[in-house]
């Protein structure tokens, strides 16, 4: 099985490319031979899976809640419907016992976290929970030398997909090495293998580059960003509704670009995913 997050599909994406990537996602999972399980809050129970039909209302529920591990719980004790980001599909997905999880890109350490002190609890739940994430690196609005700083003090292994390089979300590279490098899904699978073998608990990050037709150069979207993260300074915005923020702005100043991006770098996470989860289920 591969869980799949919701967060991207209430905070990341507007309607209806939302449900047209969800639904697309989900069918190329079982393509591969796997089974998707989209994970979320729907009036307090924690689903793990959904209908159709589900899914196209998720998609467009406004005022669903963006939930972590602080306020999974809530959620569900007080019957309200909120979307699952990294840290909390995590959660979900060990509960059920699915060790594989695709998504777009990482929360991480923001920009100026030296003041704001702004980092996502994805890096802790990384450094904790047992699941395998595959994403396209760590979202590029972040600060990402910090980000790969703080997963390599907790102990969480990066494996860069056949590359060298770590990849930022809508570009291949980052100016980063990777830290470590596999090739194929059952390499991946081998390595978790003899993680659980010494009893390392903890995820691990499977960076993914998009392809190289789709990938934005970095320094154009570096501009975008800069413009973004201004208007989200002039407009105040903190905590939880900075990454949603900044993604929204970003769309616009790209003129739908970067959300094409993100489209098909969901899309090939998704299909390493269950190309990883197929090579665990036969190893
Ligand atoms: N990747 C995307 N779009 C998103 C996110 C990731 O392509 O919307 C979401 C994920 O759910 C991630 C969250 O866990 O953003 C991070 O939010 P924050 O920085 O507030 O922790
Ligand atoms: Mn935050």
């Amino acid at each position: 099985m591969v869980a799949l997050e919701s967060t991207i599909i209430t905070h990341g994406m507007p309607w209806p490319q939302n449900v047209e990537m969800a639904r697309g996602v989900e069918a190329l999972i079982r393509d591969e031979g796997a089974e998707p399980a989209t994970i979320v809050v729907l009036d307090g129970v924690l689903r793990i899976g959904l209908s159709d039909d589900e899914l196209m209302r998720l998609a467009q529920t406004a005022g669903a809640m963006k939930l972590s591990r602080a306020d999974l719980a809530f959620a569900m004790a007080t019957g309200r419907t909120g979307s699952t980001t990294v840290a909390a599909t995590m959660i979900a997905a060990a509960l059920a016992g699915i060790r594989t999880f695709a998504t777009g890109g990482i929360g991480g350490v923001h920009r100026g976290a030296e003041t704001s002190l702004d980092i996502s609890a994805d890096l802790d739940e990384l450094a904790r929970t047992q699941v395998i994430v595959i994403c396209a690196g760590a979202k590029a609005i972040l600060d990402l030398h910090k980000t790969f700083e703080v997963l390599e003090t907790k102990g969480v292994p990066v494996v860069g997909f056949g590359v060298d390089e770590l990849p930022s979300f809508w570009s291949r590279g980052s100016g980063i090495p990777a830290p470590l490098r596999l090739d194929t899904p059952e390499e991946i699978a081998a390595f978790q293998s003899a993680r659980e073998a010494i009893g390392l608990d903890g995820g691990m990050l499977i960076a993914n580059p998009l392809s190289p037709e789709l990938e934005i150069d970095r320094e154009t979207v570096g501009d975008w960003i800069e413009k973004a993260l201004r208007d989200a300074e002039a407009a105040g915005v903190r905590g939880k509704a900075v990454t949603p923020f900044l993604l929204q702005r970003i769309f616009e100043l790209s003129g739908g670009r970067s959300l094409e991006a993100n489209i098909e770098l969901v899309r090939s996470n998704a299909r390493l995913a269950a190309r990883i989860a197929v090579a665990s289920a036969c190893a």
